[in-house]
């Protein structure tokens, strides 16, 4: 690939956004030197420096081509082609925080406690007790953000305007979530596993929780539904959750609870912050664009749609006539598998299959390529379409508008010249 063209802006897809100036460690002291005053992490309550707060990459060591979205609280897209790693590193993982991620983390002291009517009685266990009672398991598991792909819904819909990098997959190990409930011995009336987690309110109330969802039994007693304490072979980065963390992948990343503190074992849909519509809820019955709809009409979302990325080359990339292209991406689905990924240089018209790899295990995502030949010079936009087991595929546009715009799995494309 010689070199790139900035593709044109009302492709939100692929439009390069968010090139931040990110201060350096020279910057922050003469920052200080202008303050009169030592800069420490521990800034004083609701008051952050604009520069400071623009700096994921001091705060969290993300890669500075991440995007910031909001940074009260911290929520930090990743650009698709950031997304080529087989498996998700730190520096490359997008933050989704609701509130202020706790400031000190005493994993001494730390433990987790279960709890709720359908609990045959509260247990509490340490870090130490999960990490030698228990067998550890690994996956490399998908979290993907409900609000992935908001930025698209028209009329638009409030929250982070993530475009498609509201996602990772990482390696996550811990103890199985299923595991940890037969130790505690659950009763028959168990419906719903919710969690409790240390962060605090933006608001600084702590008696006010952050978010507080879960999942179904059924969900929580799937092999891969981990209360992990490892991510990527190391403890959990701090921005994701360290020292514990639920992950129950497949569902929106929202019910995989970071910096994990609880759970309760419910007899009924568990009723934390976030778990009643419309937070991350779909109109049971589709709805017309912009339609009011009232909360008993909303859904909650279990398992995500069936999606993909591309994630080499970059958008805007442009190559030699006559010579094909490779590209690459990931696809994932909260079925089994996925089966087919197909690409189109024609708008749609017509469809090649891409080479699919098979996932390491459940939840993963499957890497895909393809030699993309061009028949002339000239402008295209290559799409890519990923299709699961259970014969789910994937929209051009995007699909079924919706008040908080959850659940957009549109074909991602990118734009490419052939000179
Ligand atoms: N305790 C806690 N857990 C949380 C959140 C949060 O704000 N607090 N955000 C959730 C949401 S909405 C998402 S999309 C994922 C993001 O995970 P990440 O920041 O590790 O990428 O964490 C989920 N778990
Ligand atoms: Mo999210």
């Amino acid at each position: 690939m010689a070199s790139v063209f900035t593709p044109i802006t009302t492709m939100k897809h692929t439009n390069p956004t968010g090139r931040r100036k990110f201060i350096t460690k020279t910057g922050l002291s003469s920052l200080a030197a202008l303050l009169g005053a030592e800069i420490v992490f521990a800034l004083p309550e609701g008051y952050l420096p604009l520069v400071l707060e623009n700096d994921p990459q001091t705060l969290f060591g993300k890669h500075p081509e991440l995007i910031v979205r909001n940074n009260l609280p911290w929520n930090v897209e990743t650009p698709a082609h950031l997304l080529d790693d087989r498996v998700t590193p730190n520096e490359k993982m997008f933050i989704r925080n609701n509130g202020l991620a706790p400031e000190k983390i005493d994993v001494a002291g730390w433990t987790l406690t279960i709890r709720g009517e359908a609990v045959n009685q509260e247990k509490t266990y340490t870090l130490q007790d999960l990490k030698s009672k228990f067998t550890k398991y690994q996956y490399q598991l998908v979290l993907e953000c409900g609000g992935n792909g908001r930025a698209d819904f028209f009329p638009p819909t409030e929250g982070n305007q993530w475009e498609v990098g509201a996602v990772s997959c990482a390696e996550w190990a811990g103890v199985r979530l299923k595991d940890i409930l037969s130790d505690v011995g659950i009763k028959s009336t168990a419906v719903y596993v919710g969690y409790h987690a240390a962060d605090l309110h933006l608001s600084r109330d702590t008696n006010k929780e952050v978010i507080s969802r879960g999942v179904p039994i059924a969900k929580a007693l799937e092999n891969e539904t981990l209360i992990a304490y490892e991510m990527n072979g190391k403890d959990i980065p701090p921005a994701h959750g360290h020292p514990l963390r639920l992950i129950a992948s497949g569902f929106p990343a929202s019910v995989s609870g970071k910096w994990l503190t609880g759970l309760s074992i419910r007899d009924r849909i568990h009723d934390g912050e976030k778990m009643a519509p419309p937070s991350y809820a779909l109109p049971c019955d589709p709805v017309q664009p912009g339609s009011d709809v009232p909360n008993e009409n909303m859904c909650i979302i279990e398992n995500m749609p069936v999606k993909s990325l591309i994630t080499y080359p970059k958008s805007g990339a442009i190559i030699k006539e006559n010579s094909p292209l490779r590209i690459r991406g990931h696809a994932w689905t909260a079925e089994q598998r996925i089966t087919k990924v197909e690409y189109s240089i024609d708008f749609g018209a017509t469809w090649s299959t891409c080479q699919l790899e098979n996932a390491k295990n459940r939840y993963c995502w499957q890497h895909f390529q393809a030699s993309v030949s061009f028949p002339r010079k000239g402008y295209y936009e290559v799409w890519v379409k990923a299709t699961d087991d259970s014969g789910k595929t994937q929209p051009m546009l995007t699909p079924g508008w919706n008040p908080k715009g959850y659940a957009n799995n549109a074909c991602h494309r990118i734009a490419v010249k052939v000179s």
